[in-house]
């Protein structure tokens, strides 16, 4: 009998106990709807004047791009294309501006740091400098900024150098057989694996022993978030970690986990031991040999200011690792794709090469990088063409003037289409053609830094935007004093798909011939 009342009162206690709770939720969920409504009403006078893609009630524009997995982003390019920018969209309720005119962009990349990615990337690399903010994000990029300097590019120019030549005598075994190979996972694994040497000293040989398992991995890591960008379901943190966890996917995140954890384990053990060997031998070379590498120097401030934590450095390296070797490893295949269309540019790349180093195979050097002029015209517009990183977001933190008198209100997201910027037709007439002269120096001289947008603009812009440009023309010269490319690829066939990153569908199908005259 006692035992019985006892349960009632339980159960009674449970009821109210969750009747509460469910009303205090629904109280919370109401208040913040009310805040986010209020905030948004404020907005609205000045996001009236603006175009805006047709929306529907609750999901605002996402239909445009939802539910088109891997389709969304490009999506979002043909919109931007059809109506004219700035143009307002909603996601659910939270409204956001694109703007991809040379002008707006300045203006939005000059006056907002906050960079706000919706939440991606954030389950590997809140504290990059590429999502930190604030305070956060001055010192990360402070610490990183060495890591990028003349002294460092000395460094791993070498480097560039070995691995370059390395992907020729890979490709040797395709050449000369009239049958075109795909060439992504081999510039792949050549750009991941100098990659990861020159930030971490750790040697992947992913090229050598044709083990793209890293690779593997870290491409499905940007399908799953690009994935995500168009199921808006899965934007709020809590869905998405639910998702993961009954899809299995989240094992995904526990292997990159486990990667990057076990190169800082290694590393740390190393550092200390190179710390104890100074000592004893009261010498400074150890440590002043490779102490401009990114993860020297995160260690060094690691070892003295315990904010800056291990999780911290795993994020940064994941981030830049991840982010370097695709955009270069894409924008070299792009440019050799579009020199295999273009013989007569190729010729004349070619050319400049043999003048620039001589007919011999020898190792490209910093100054010779300078004199690569065609070259770095043809490469700029290809980062052009093919904007590897198509857009931003930034938050918008005071009300922002555009170039038409338009008005972002604060706390509006900015969503910035580089890639529609790099197609305006005012700067780059036939947008759509790939022609170096684009870049030539009466085309565009001194406007260059102003109209276009490969690594960026304003304070945040990319730290390896150097990095980037150097190697590209080393793993170049290597490849084509060597190689003759052709394709059977035509421009027409070229459709766009976006792992973060934007790529060509039909993949980068290459014939390799042989420059060299037979002995
Ligand atoms: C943005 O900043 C760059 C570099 O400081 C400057 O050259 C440019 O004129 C600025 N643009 C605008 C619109 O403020
Ligand atoms: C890491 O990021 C989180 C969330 O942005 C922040 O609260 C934390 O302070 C950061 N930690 C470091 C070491 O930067
Ligand atoms: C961090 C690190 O070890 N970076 C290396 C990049 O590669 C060159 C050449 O092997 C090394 O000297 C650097 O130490």
């Amino acid at each position: 009998m006692i035992n019985f009342l006892t349960n009632s009162s339980f159960y009674a206690l449970c009821k109210i106990a969750s009747i509460t709770t469910g009303m205090l939720l629904c109280m919370t969920i109401f208040y913040y709807i009310l805040i986010h409504e209020w905030r948004v009403r404020k907005m609205m006078p000045n996001l009236k004047t603006f175009n805006s893609a047709p929306t529907l009630p609750v999901i605002g524009s996402l239909h445009h791009i939802a539910f088109n997995i891997n389709k969304g982003a490009t999506k979002l390019l043909q919109i931007f294309n059809h109506y004219k920018l700035p143009l307002v969209g909603w996601i659910v309720r939270s409204p956001f501006v694109a703007v991809g005119s040379y002008e707006d962009i300045q203006i939005v990349m000059n006056n907002s740091l906050e960079r706000d990615f919706l939440g991606l990337l954030r389950k590997v690399a809140t504290n990059s400098t590429l999502l930190l903010q604030g305070e956060q994000w001055q010192k990360s990029r402070h610490i990183a900024t060495p890591a990028f300097s003349y002294g460092a590019m000395q460094q791993y120019i070498p480097v560039f150098n070995e691995y370059a030549s390395f992907l020729v005598k890979k490709l040797q075994q395709f050449s000369n057989n009239n049958e075109a190979i795909e060439i992504t996972n081999h510039v792949f694994s050549m750009n991941i694996d100098a990659t990861i040497q020159n930030m971490t000293g750790y040697k992947l040989r992913s090229l050598e022993t044709e083990n793209t398992e890293v690779i593997k991995l870290l491409f499905k890591l940007l399908q799953m978030e690009s994935m995500r960008f168009a199921f808006p379901p899965l934007f709020p943190e809590f869905m998405y970690k639910i998702y993961l966890f009954f899809s299995g996917k989240d094992k995904l995140y526990k292997k990159i986990h486990a990667i990057s954890k076990k190169i800082l384990k290694d590393k740390l053990n190393q550092y200390e031991m190179n710390k104890k060997r100074e000592k004893n031998q009261d010498t400074h070379e150890t440590d002043d040999q490779d102490s401009k590498s990114l993860i020297n120097l995160l260690l060094k401030v690691h070892k003295i200011d315990a904010t800056l934590t291990e999780k911290h450095i795993r994020d940064e390296l994941i981030i830049m690792i991840t982010l370097g070797y695709e955009s270069i490893s894409l924008t070299v295949c792009a440019m050799l794709l579009m020199l295999a269309m273009n013989p007569d540019i190729q010729a004349k790349v070619y050319n400049e090469i043999v003048t620039v180093l001589g007919e011999d195979e020898n190792d490209v050097q910093y100054e010779d990088t300078k004199k690569l002029v065609y070259t770095e015209q043809c490469i700029k517009e290809t980062l052009r063409k093919f904007t590897v990183l198509p857009f931003t977001l930034r938050r918008i933190e005071k009300d922002l003037l555009l170039s038409d008198q338009q008005v972002i209100p604060a706390g509006c997201l900015a969503l910035v289409s580089f890639f529609t910027a790099h197609h305006d037709e005012r700067i780059f007439p036939n947008a759509d053609n790939w022609d170096p002269e684009h870049f030539s120096a009466e085309a565009i001289g001194q406007q260059n830094t102003q109209v276009f947008f490969p690594f960026g603009a304003g304070l945040r812009t990319c730290l390896g935007k150097n990095y980037a440009m150097i190697s590209m023309k080393i793993q170049l010269v290597h490849l084509l004093r060597r190689y003759r490319v052709t394709t059977d690829i035509k421009m027409q066939d070229i459709n766009w798909i976006w792992y973060i990153a934007l790529r060509i569908e039909c993949g980068y199908w290459l014939k390799f011939w042989s420059r060299k005259r037979t002995q």
